[in-house]
């Protein structure tokens, strides 16, 4: 039985209270690893190792914190058959997206914010006269909390504590105690990296257990979280006055918006992949698509047909293209959906149910059938909350205005994908649509430099680039006379 340890000051540990959790591989229902399930005295002693190190981490070079996270993006590649397994084991999607994207973004977000670092300037201002300067100097914060999901585990792990380390930051980081495996792996490497012992700490555990009391630590200065709205609201909440700062990555409730003369094999194919990719279990996913009525039929028709030809798969097998939800709880959560849909009087067009296991070793696993649902009102629960798994509903609009009221009615507002091969039809949708992204005749392109969130119930602040470097520091402007 694998046994995960935290990392504080350094040394792996054990969890002070001598209790575990147990950790499920999704794609089998069976326990295959424990964690600790640490609590405020692990968060204690990670928080005063942590701030121990500060002083000197802080003055650091730039130049030797991005070599420290570059040597430990090269030991990602070089451990990656291991890390893309273990991914596929802890969260059950397949091997080849682990392959594809989970593990190569993950060594990447450590490079690319090594690189950032070293380009990351400041600000003067000399007023007219030039008898002052003002210039803004901009300061790692102290000790940060990184609170991390399940649903692309070491890809949101390193996408935080990249920039915070980076920025000169010592990191808490709790991850997801769903999918812990491959945060645990990456902080054995730690030390190797070069990172001082301290500077990068992990206490795995429950969230309203140790990642309450990462969250509540009065020597924790910020949280960069992504998770659940209410998990966000939750720690918004408990913050507030304490005046730390909040990075907010929550969920979405994505429409992808079908006009009628789009590119409709590109559309096809990338809604298939925006809504099913990953078990569907992506916040930037499209699980609201609004179909132009003059094409709704044919494009309803072409996605089913699609649909039905993805079969879930053991996640281990390189051939699969859709794996296992990531635990049981998550899939009666989906399934509770889907059967209040039909309730709701939904039209079941494909999927709807539990998939039958690929194999005598999946026999317990959690595998659900693509879904596509029609004939709901976009008031309708099933179109206003996150689902967070393979199920999409269809609606129609009859013009533009439509389209955009239909995208803009929902709480959350994190991305919305358009097609047509209009160029100002699609620049003039995407301007009045409320999200944090847009995506024209794509899906799921980044470039790791823009600013990266949401607004409405989808979060608070942004990530990526130079705004995840602005987050982790804190700016001061000196101001000097001239003569
Ligand atoms: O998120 P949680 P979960 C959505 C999706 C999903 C729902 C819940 O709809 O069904 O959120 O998923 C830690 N103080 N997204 O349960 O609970 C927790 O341990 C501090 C969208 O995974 O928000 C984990 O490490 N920390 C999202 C992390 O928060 C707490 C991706 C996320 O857990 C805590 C995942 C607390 N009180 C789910 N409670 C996205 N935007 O991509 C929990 N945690």
């Amino acid at each position: 039985m694998m046994e995960l340890q935290n990392l504080i000051g350094g040394e792996m540990t054990n969890p002070q209270s001598g209790q575990w959790l147990d950790n499920v591989e999704p794609a089998t229902g069976q326990v295959f690893s424990r964690i600790p399930r640490s609590d405020a005295a692990d968060i204690e002693a990670a928080v005063e190792a942590a701030r121990a190190a500060f002083p000197k981490w802080s003055s650091t070079p730039f130049e030797e914190r991005a070599a420290c996270l570059r040597r430990w993006g090269a030991l990602v590649a070089k451990h990656s058959e291991a890390l893309i397994a273990a991914e596929s084991q802890d969260n059950g999607k397949p091997v080849s997206l682990a392959q594809a994207v989970d593990i190569p973004r993950a060594q990447k977000n450590l490079e690319f914010f090594a690189g950032a670092i070293e380009h990351f300037a400041s600000e003067a201002h000399i007023p007219g006269g030039a008898e002052f300067i003002h210039y803004t100097h901009r300061k790692p914060i102290g000790v940060v909390g990184c609170i991390s999901p399940w649903n692309l585990p070491l890809y949101l792990f390193t996408w935080k504590i990249a920039p915070a380390l980076a920025a000169g930051n010592c990191v808490v980081a709790k991850p997801s105690e769903v999918t812990p495996v491959t945060a645990w792996m990456l902080s054995n490497w730690a030390a190797e990296a070069g990172f001082p012992a301290g500077v990068f700490n992990v206490v795995h555990g429950l969230g309203h257990e140790a990642g309450q009391a990462l969250v509540e630590h009065p020597k924790v200065k910020a949280i960069s979280f992504t998770g659940g709205t209410q998990t966000g609201a939750h720690i918004a909440r408990t913050t507030a006055g304490m005046f730390k700062k909040l990075s907010l990555e929550l969920g979405g409730k994505n429409p992808a918006i079908i006009f009628a003369d789009c590119d409709f094999e590109n559309a096809i194919s990338t809604t298939i992949r925006s809504s099913f990719a990953n078990q569907g279990q992506i916040c930037l996913c499209s699980s609201r698509i609004l179909i132009e009525d003059r094409l709704y039929e044919a494009f309803r028709d072409a996605l089913v047909a699609k649909a039905k030809r993805i079969i879930p798969g053991d996640p281990s097998d390189n051939t699969t293209k859709m794996g296992a939800l990531v635990s049981a709880p998550h899939r009666d959560k989906v399934l509770g959906y889907i059967a209040s849909a039909k309730e709701q009087g939904a039209n079941v067009l494909c999927g709807g149910a539990p998939a039958s296991a690929p194999n005598e070793r999946c026999a317990s696993g959690y595998f659900m059938q693509p879904t596509i649902l029609e004939g709901l009102g976009s008031e309708c629960n099933i179109n206003q909350e996150e689902i967070f798994g393979p199920v999409i509903t269809l609606q129609r609009f009859s013009s533009e205005a439509e389209a955009i009221a239909l995208a803009n009615d929902s709480d959350y507002g994190l991305a919305a994908t358009i097609w047509t091969q209009d160029a100002s039809k699609a620049h003039r949708v995407a301007s009045q649509i409320e999200s944090g992204i847009a995506w024209i005749n794509c899906w799921l392109v980044r470039d790791l430099r823009t600013p990266f969130g949401g607004v409405k119930s989808s979060g608070v602040g942004r990530e990526g680039g130079f705004e995840a470097l602005r987050f982790f520091t804190e700016p001061q402007s000196v101001c000097i006379p001239t003569h």
